[in-house]
C-alpha cells in the first residue's frame, strides 16, 4: 500500500511534516531476533506501508528488543535525540458524566457524593493556581454533563483564555464534543466553529477508547461510536482544529482489536491530517468496574504498544509516552521505544488517579528536563503543536 503524496491543509498551517518525507530508516537487524519482525524490518527498509498482518506481528512478538530497536530507528530517524515536553496544566471542569463508562472512575451521578461542576470563574481561578509556572497549554476535560446548556462551555473557554492568554486551550474530546451537539441541537460543525472563535485551539485524543463494536458495547455503550469519534476529529483538521488521537489498553481488547484500532486512526490522519501526536493509554483498574478482572498493564505490554504504535502510524508526527499512566521511569524508558514526547507538568490530575495511579499529580519542568536528559535525549520544550519553545524569551 503506497501513502498519499498530497499534504492537506492543516499540515501545512501547523508545519506537520509528513512521515514518507522524512530520512531513510537504518536499522541494526543484528537486534532482531523474531522472524517475522525481520520481514516487517525488510518492508521499514524499502518505505513500504506496513499491514494489518505486520501490525499482529509487532503487536504480538516476545522479541520486545527487536521491536524497540525498529521502533527507536523510525524514531531517530524522525526527530533525532530531541524528546518534547510541554508546561500544561489539566482543568477538569465537572466530573459529572452520563456516559458511566465501566472502565472509568471518574464519573459521578448529578446529585452523587463526591461529584462537582466548577463555574468559569473557579475553572479560571484554578488557571491561575501557579502564577509563575508559564504555562504553554491548559488541557480542559470534563465528563458528559446532562444539564449544562452549551454556553456554558464558551464561556468556560472564554474565562480560561482571559486567565491564560499565552497558553492554547486543548479543550473538549470529540466524545464531548458529540455530546453539545446532542444537548443543544446544533450540528457537530457549529459546535467546533463556536468553540473555536470562544478560544479552542486544540483538542485532546480522550474517548477514542477502543473502536470495536464488540468492546464499545461492553464498556462504554453510550459513548459516541467510532464512526462519530472519527468524523468529528475530521471535521476539527478540516477546520484548522489540531488534535491528538488515544488507546486505551490492558482491559479486554484483543490484539487484532489494537491494531484495528491503530490502522482506523492512520486511515483518518490520510484523509484530514490534523493529528499530531498518538499516546497509548494504560488501563488502570483501580475503582472502576473492571477491578476484579485485571490488575494493570506490564511493561513489556506498555513498551510493546508504544513500539507497535510508532511503526504502525507513519503518518503520525509524535508519539507520546504520557508519564502519569506510565509512571515517569517507564515513560523515560520509552523514548527507546518509538516516543518523542513525555506531556508536561500537568499540575493536577484525576481522571488516572482517582482509577489508583500512584505517580505524582504532577512535575516540575526541571524533572522533566533531567528526566530527559538522564536517557540520552534532548530536551525540547514546545507549545500545544510541538513548535519549540527553546530560544523563545
Ligand atoms: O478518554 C478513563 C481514559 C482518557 C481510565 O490528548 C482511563 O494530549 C486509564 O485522553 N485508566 C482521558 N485511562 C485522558 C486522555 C489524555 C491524557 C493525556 C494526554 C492527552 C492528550 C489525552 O483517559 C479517557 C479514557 O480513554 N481513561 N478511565 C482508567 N481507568
Ligand atoms: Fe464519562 Fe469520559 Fe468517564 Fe466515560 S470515560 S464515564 S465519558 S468521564
Amino acid at each position: 500500500m503506497l501513502m498519499p503524496e498530497k499534504t492537506t491543509p492543516i499540515q501545512q498551517k501547523n508545519n506537520i511534516p509528513r512521515i514518507n518525507e522524512s530520512p531513510a530508516v537504518f536499522m541494526d537487524s543484528s537486534m532482531i531476533n523474531d522472524s517475522r519482525l525481520l520481514e516487517v524490518a525488510a518492508k521499514l527498509a524499502a518505505r513500504e506501508r506496513l499491514d494489518a498482518a505486520d501490525g499482529m506481528a509487532l503487536m504480538t512478538t516476545k522479541d520486545l528488543l527487536g521491536l524497540g530497536a525498529m521502533a527507536n530507528a523510525v524514531r531517530r530517524s524522525l526527530r533525532g535525540k530531541k524528546a518534547y515536553y510541554v508546561l500544561n496544566r489539566h482543568v477538569n471542569y465537572s466530573n459529572v458524566c452520563v456516559n458511566h463508562c465501566v472502565f472509568c472512575a471518574y464519573w459521578r451521578a448529578p446529585q452523587q457524593e463526591g461529584a462537582f461542576c466548577l463555574s468559569p470563574d473557579e475553572a479560571a481561578r484554578q488557571a491561575l493556581e501557579e502564577p509563575d509556572l508559564d504555562l504553554s497549554e491548559l488541557h480542559i476535560v470534563g465528563g458528559c454533563h446532562p444539564d449544562l446548556p452549551f454556553d456554558y462551555y464558551l464561556e468556560l473557554l472564554r474565562a480560561l483564555k482571559k486567565a491564560r492568554p499565552k497558553a492554547t486551550l486543548k479543550a473538549f474530546t470529540s466524545v464531548e464534543v458529540a455530546h453539545f451537539a446532542e444537548i443543544s441541537g446544533k450540528s457537530p460543525e457549529q459546535i467546533l466553529v463556536e468553540l473555536k472563535e470562544a478560544g479552542l485551539g486544540s483538542m485532546p485524543g480522550g474517548g477514542a477508547e477502543v473502536f470495536a463494536p464488540r468492546v464499545r458495547r461492553e464498556l462504554c455503550p453510550r459513548k459516541a461510536d467510532a464512526k462519530t469519534w472519527l468524523e468529528i476529529a475530521g471535521m476539527a483538521h478540516n477546520l484548522g482544529i489540531p488534535t491528538n488521537a488515544t488507546m486505551l489498553y490492558g482491559h479486554i481488547e484483543t490484539p487484532e482489536e489494537r491494531v484495528d484500532h491503530i490502522l482506523k486512526l492512520r486511515d483518518q490522519q490520510d484523509i484530514s491530517g490534523g493529528f499530531t501526536a498518538f499516546i497509548p493509554l494504560a488501563f488502570h483498574p483501580g475503582n472502576t468496574g473492571l477491578k476484579a478482572r485485571f490488575c494493570g498493564t506490564t511493561g513489556m505490554d506498555d513498551l510493546r504498544v508504544m513500539a507497535a504504535s510508532r511503526l504502525l502510524l507513519d503518518n503520525f508526527p509524535h508519539i507520546k509516552a504520557y508519564w502519569v499512566m506510565l509512571g515517569p521511569k517507564l515513560a523515560q524508558v520509552a523514548l527507546n521505544f518509538g516516543a518523542d514526547d513525555l506531556d508536561g507538568t500537568i499540575v493536577e490530575e484525576r481522571i488516572t488517579h482517582m482509577a489508583g495511579a500512584q505517580t505524582a499529580p504532577g512535575l516540575t519542568e526541571n524533572a522533566l528536563r533531567g528526566m530527559i536528559e538522564a536517557g540520552g535525549f534532548e530536551p525540547v520544550r514546545r507549545d500545544s503543536c510541538y513548535n519549540s519553545l527553546e530560544d523563545v524569551e
